[in-house]
């Protein structure tokens, strides 16, 4: 028996600045990010994401997370609105319930892609369960279903403000152009 054989155990974490996201006069209260982990065990993706206390309503926010499952820049999304190149996933992290009260997976695919609707990169694989606290969004995605990665992933935050007319992307981790954060 070798107790080396059990699933290696991967973490990758980040801290954002407080009071650094977008305010706007059409936005009632606009979530800032706080912090976020990535933590891979037994074969399942652990996202947590962080607000600034007292910035985050459930009914009105989310928070969208570009995952680099391959770390190759030249695969996936390229770079737009301060997300770096080479996104493969979006995970969103959604309970509102005007939206189903579910987030999503989704894989990037040229095929609607603009730098103008960044978003449209990404066509969905299927809904996500996902839990709030008072700060804090949290998801568990499979790793089967991020292509075969050992979960040596990379991964950037953006958090949004859904108004009636608007949605608002009012704060990124780690900042704009940063490297993302690695899960190792
Ligand atoms: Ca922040
Ligand atoms: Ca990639």
């Amino acid at each position: 028996m070798t107790p080396s054989m059990a699933a290696p155990k991967l973490h990758g974490e980040v801290r954002d600045s407080v009071g650094d996201m977008l305010v706007d006069s059409r936005l009632p209260l606009s979530p800032d990010l706080s912090y976020a982990t990535v933590d891979v065990v037994n074969g399942d993706v652990t996202i947590v994401v962080g607000f600034t206390p007292g910035t985050f309503d459930r009914e009105s926010m989310g928070a969208d997370v570009f995952l680099d499952a391959d770390r190759n820049p030249s695969t996936g999304a390229s770079s737009s609105q301060g997300i770096v190149a080479g996104a493969d996933f979006l995970i969103d992290l959604d309970v509102r319930q005007s939206a189903g009260s579910a987030g999503d997976i989704s894989t990037y695919s040229s095929r609607n892609c603009s730098s103008t609707f960044f978003l449209r990169c990404f066509t969905s694989l299927g809904r996500l369960n996902v839990t709030a606290t008072e700060n804090a969004l949290q998801a568990i995605v499979p790793l089967s279903m991020l292509n075969g990665t050992d979960g040596h992933v990379t991964f950037q935050v953006r958090s949004y403000a859904v108004t009636p007319v608007f949605t608002f992307d009012t704060d990124l981790m780690p900042d704009a152009n940063v490297p993302p954060v690695r899960v190792q």
